[in-house]
């Protein structure tokens, strides 16, 4: 059984949830579209909506900049430089936990593609910085029954899975930086996953864990119905995507 994706069923009913959304915020499009010097302050408060809201809604707002906010965890801690760790572990010879010092220190790699969402958005050529995946199970050291990696996040609930061969590609970073800025909190920051040639449910927002394991371990969406090789065109999400 497939649960539905969100944002599958909320083009129907856009207006409404936009004129609801602003409207909590006490404000109207036309304040939006009139006040550019409040961008900085609307951005923040945005921002602060979309963190408490797990319908993506808030996403079709202006501060998107055509990303729509995706949560399953209705709210997410924050970490910073000082708190944030990433743990790799499972079937490695040395397990590691990395601070964003520790990532930032190691080389940057840089990847520009199209976002593309499994229910139909896209926004093209995004770029992402950070840690190739494959120099960190480099690192640990893969023990050779190893097929596959799980990720977890410090929201508690998502999860997301590779096969290890999809893992080494040179175009999955563990990113520190999107569209040329440290990644938002709003975006899954500080450290997403970033796997650019798969629909973006596969980008794990808030990484806090690698794990190397045996076979692969069906993540959240996949789970409830999304198909783990998640490739833009060849899977099992909508293909009615634009193509302009
Ligand atoms: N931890 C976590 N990561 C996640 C999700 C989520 O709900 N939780 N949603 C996924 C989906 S379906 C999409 S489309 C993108 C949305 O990323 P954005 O909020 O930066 O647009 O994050 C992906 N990664
Ligand atoms: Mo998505």
């Amino acid at each position: 059984m497939t649960t539905q994706h969100p944002g599958t069923e909320e083009e129907g009913g856009t207006p409404v949830g936009r004129r609801l959304v602003l409207g909590m915020l006490g404000l109207g499009a036309a304040g939006v579209a009139a006040a550019p010097y409040l961008q900085r302050g609307l951005e923040s408060l945005l921002g602060a909506a979309a963190d408490k809201d797990p319908t993506g809604l808030t996403g079709l707002l202006p501060n998107g900049g055509g990303f729509r906010y995706y949560s399953v965890a209705s709210s997410v801690p924050r970490r910073t430089a000082e708190t944030y760790r990433l743990t790799v572990d499972g079937l490695v010879e040395n397990p590691a936990t990395y601070t964003l010092a520790d990532l930032r220190a190691l080389p940057q790699t840089r990847v520009v593609r199209d976002v593309q969402c499994v229910t139909g958005w896209r926004v093209p050529d995004t770029p992402f910085e950070g840690v190739k995946l494959s120099e960190l199970l480099d690192a640990a050291g893969v023990r050779p029954a190893a097929r596959a990696i799980r990720f977890t996040c410090f929201d508690g609930t998502y999860s997301e899975s590779l096969t290890l061969t999809q893992a080494r590609r040179d175009d999955v970073l563990v990113a520190l930086r999107m569209q040329d800025k440290p990644v938002s909190h709003s975006h899954g920051g500080p450290v997403r996953l970033y796997v650019a040639p798969m629909y973006f449910y596969k980008s794990a927002k808030w990484l806090s864990g690698i794990t190397v394991t045996e076979a692969v371990r069906p993540g959240y969406w996949e789970e409830r119905g999304y198909d783990v090789d998640a490739w833009v065109g060849r899977s099992n999400g909508r293909t009615d995507t634009p193509t302009v």
